[in-house]
């Protein structure tokens, strides 16, 4: 029988303007499995309490969950499964940087390196002195380049297959304008984009879903700007920690970004990231820097005769 759950304790943050919102307790036991068989426990026997957790009236689809687990590995102060307002992620950078701002909200945690476990992998996550936090990401790589799709019939459009966490198609070449009051046109455009490489079976590695979308383009006061559809119709307020991975990963492999060097990524509303590529035994490891906030810390009441109790 499913255990009944009444009231979840969460505390709510946002890296760089994108929401998270972390589950501290009164979720079920998922048991002690690794972070990534925990996930498909919570998908298979808990899903309605992602929507009631994420969505409207205790949410809104933007918000990103972050169910704090026990880790399963003991270099690891913590694990994390993050989820959202259609499904699951793998790996969620703001995320994690929203997760060690309310670790350290709680006082559990203080300056220096901490471990998280994920579902696809350790991250080390850095506090620093000046309040930011920077996080040492899941090795990242560019899967293919130059893949052509055709999208609403005639319209063509080039962009990259790459991994920073979860799977990006990037695009440098559209014909979008990524400013704030184009939102709903670029929404409108990028899940055309996902919708065509869908159709046309076009996957990331192991035939993953590709299933974030990243147009770029010039920026004022960053080296670059871009817009992110996250899985379902959101697009992301920070310019995306796993997003912003799997670009530096494109960038070093062509050669346009050296080992350690800076990298300013501003988001579609105009918050910033920091990153930089290390090279670890050949493969790259993104570092990215953003700053978090704690907005709320509350008690989410799910009552048994409510007909909304598990998220509409
Ligand atoms: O920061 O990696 C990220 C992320 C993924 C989806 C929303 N934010």
């Amino acid at each position: 029988m499913r255990p009944s759950v009444d009231k979840i304790h969460v505390i709510d943050s946002h890296t760089a303007g994108e929401p998270t919102r972390v589950v501290l307790s009164g979720f079920p036991d998922l048991g002690n499995g690794s972070i990534a068989d925990r996930l498909e426990i919570f998908r298979n026997d808990f899903d309605h309490l992602r929507s009631a957790i994420l969505r409207e009236p205790r949410g809104h689809d933007a918000i990103v969950g972050a169910l704090l687990c026990e880790p399963s590995d003991e270099t690891c102060i913590a694990g994390v499964i993050f989820f959202n307002n259609v499904g699951y992620l793998n790996m969620c950078g703001h995320g994690t940087i929203g997760l060690i701002k309310t670790l350290e909200h709680l006082g559990r945690i203080g300056k220096g390196i901490h471990r998280i476990e994920t579902p696809v992998g350790i991250v080390e996550a850095e506090l620093d002195t000046d309040g930011a936090v920077s996080i040492e990401n899941v090795a990242s790589y560019r899967y293919r380049k130059d893949v052509e799709i055709e999208i609403d019939g005639d319209e063509k459009v080039k962009g990259d297959i790459a991994w920073g966490g979860n799977w990006f198609f990037l695009i440098e070449d559209h014909p979008m304008s990524l400013e704030p009051t184009s939102i709903q046109e670029l929404t409108r455009y990028s899940s055309s984009v996902r919708k065509a490489l869908k159709i046309a079976e076009i996957t990331g590695e192991n035939g993953q879903e590709v299933d974030h979308i990243e147009l770029f383009s010039p920026a004022k006061n960053a080296d670059s700007r871009n817009f992110v559809l996250c899985p379902g119709a959101e697009f992301d307020r920070s310019p995306c920690g796993t997003g912003t991975s799997a670009k530096l990963a494109c960038l070093y492999e062509d050669g346009k970004l050296k080992e350690g060097e800076i990298w300013t990524q501003e988001s579609i509303i105009g918050s910033s990231f920091e990153g930089h590529v290390k090279i670890v035994d050949g493969n790259i490891i993104p570092v990215i820097k953003g700053a978090a906030f704690v907005t709320a810390e509350s008690e989410l009441i799910l009552s048994k005769n409510d007909p909304f109790r598990f998220g509409i």
